[in-house]
């Protein structure tokens, strides 16, 4: 169970005042002492993030984090620790009782929900002594009173926030579908990556006639089979393209990736924003987890001389590593974004509001490569 991967776990944080209850909540949830409880504001101080499976909601993470109103040395520190994990909410819920303290500070979380477009359940705890508005969702940590309606609400929030299945409207059952996975120095041992294994699910689950192939290996399979579309690794869709019939489609798991999980209007845009590159501009080159470099590392390597090449420009490169984006964007011409396997819809997300609100483009590894060597996204399907 606890393996379900990061990216594929809803995350549901929750926020509210200090004392109101949150971790007591959480802990009711999971039926488990995942976070420290007593009756001393300020009792959880830094963000305790737990992967769990819930009945009824499947493999989510649960974040606790510190109440806000905290009036101590650390106060203002620990909120901004909470934001930063509210950032990658799928939902928040809000915490609060029946007092003003709690009023307060429900309405500044409301707004925060607001401007970064995530859901927000809001849950009245402490039933048990406080009187809850009608209508409302009452919950009492203590007595365990309505924590299944609490669930039926994450339950259709979370629904709505289900990641667009990567082929809706692309392809429908019966159809053939041609997956292009490169084995080369840079695949991992004996098995595929979690975006191929996942689109291989999914044609399965849409009982599409899959074929996964070497990409030396296209032209034979379309000798023997025409196909109605093609899924290439971005890494080769030149030579992909130059095998490919012109009638049949052809898509990449970045792009089918990026349209379920991202922004993919502001990632084709950043990547038309190649073309507008000036000499001497940094680029940032943003990638969610951390593993070890090869001669051929896509970050490091590859899209670097793809993009020197495509714009015969003298650029720049940072790189940043791991969950979080540099405090400071808005010294960079472009920010491009690994495609975020290891990274929930939230934070993806999280990190596309922090680009647009410096006012930088971003785009993704695979819609890069495929402008640097293609020259346009034109021929691709999405
Ligand atoms: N009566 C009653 N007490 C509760 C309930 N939930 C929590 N408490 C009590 O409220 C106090 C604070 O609970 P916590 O879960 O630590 O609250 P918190 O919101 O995580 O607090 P901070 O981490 O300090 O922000 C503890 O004494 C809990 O036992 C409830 O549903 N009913
Ligand atoms: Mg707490």
């Amino acid at each position: 169970m606890t393996q379900t991967q990061s990216g594929l776990r809803k995350r549901i944080c929750f926020a509210g005042a200090v004392n109101v209850g949150k971790s007591s909540l959480m802990n009711a949830l999971t039926e488990n002492t995942v976070s420290l409880v007593s009756d001393i504001e300020g009792t959880t101080t830094d963000s305790v993030c737990k992967a769990y499976e819930i009945l009824g909601l499947g493999p989510v993470v649960l974040c606790d984090t510190a109440g806000f109103g905290d009036t101590s040395a650390l106060g203002a520190a620990r909120e901004k620790t909470a934001l930063q994990t509210l950032d990658s909410a799928d939902v928040i819920v809000l915490v609060r009782v029946n007092d003003q303290a709690s009023d307060a500070v429900s309405a500044r979380i409301t707004q925060e929900a607001q401007k970064r477009h995530i859901e927000l359940i809001t849950v009245f705890n402490k039933c048990d002594i406080y009187e809850a508005p009608a209508g409302e969702i009452a919950v009492s940590a203590k007595t365990k009173t309505g924590l299944n309606q609490l669930i039926e609400a994450l339950k259709r929030v979370l629904a709505k926030a289900d990641e667009e299945h990567l082929l809706d409207g692309l392809i429908t059952a019966g159809q053939s579908v041609l997956l292009v996975t490169p084995i080369d120095s840079s695949a991992p041992k004996g098995r595929l990556i979690l975006p191929q294994v996942q689109m291989l699910r999914e044609c399965l689950d849409k009982r599409v006639l899959t074929t996964v192939v070497e990409v030396l290996d296209v032209p034979k399979a379309f000798e023997k089979q025409t196909f109605d579309l093609v899924i290439t690794d971005s890494k080769v869709i030149h030579e992909v393209l130059s095998f490919v019939p012109a009638g049949v489609r052809v898509s990449t798991f970045s792009v089918l990736f990026a349209k379920a999980k991202g922004d993919f209007q502001t990632f084709l845009k950043g990547a038309e924003h190649i073309d507008s590159l000036k000499e001497n501009d940094t680029v940032l080159i943003a990638e969610s987890c951390v593993h070890t470099t090869n001669e051929d590392d896509i970050a490091r390597t590859v899209i670097p001389k793809l993009m020197q090449k495509f714009t015969g420009k003298a650029l720049t490169f940072e790189f940043a590593r791991g969950k979080t984006l540099p405090d400071d964007l808005s010294k960079y011409a472009l920010i491009v974004q690994c495609g975020g396997c290891m990274l929930s819809r939230g934070e993806m997300m999280s990190r596309v509001r922090k680009s647009i609100a410096a006012g930088v483009p971003v785009t993704n590894y695979g819609l890069t490569i495929t402008k640097c060597r293609c020259g346009s996204l034109k021929r691709l399907t999405y």
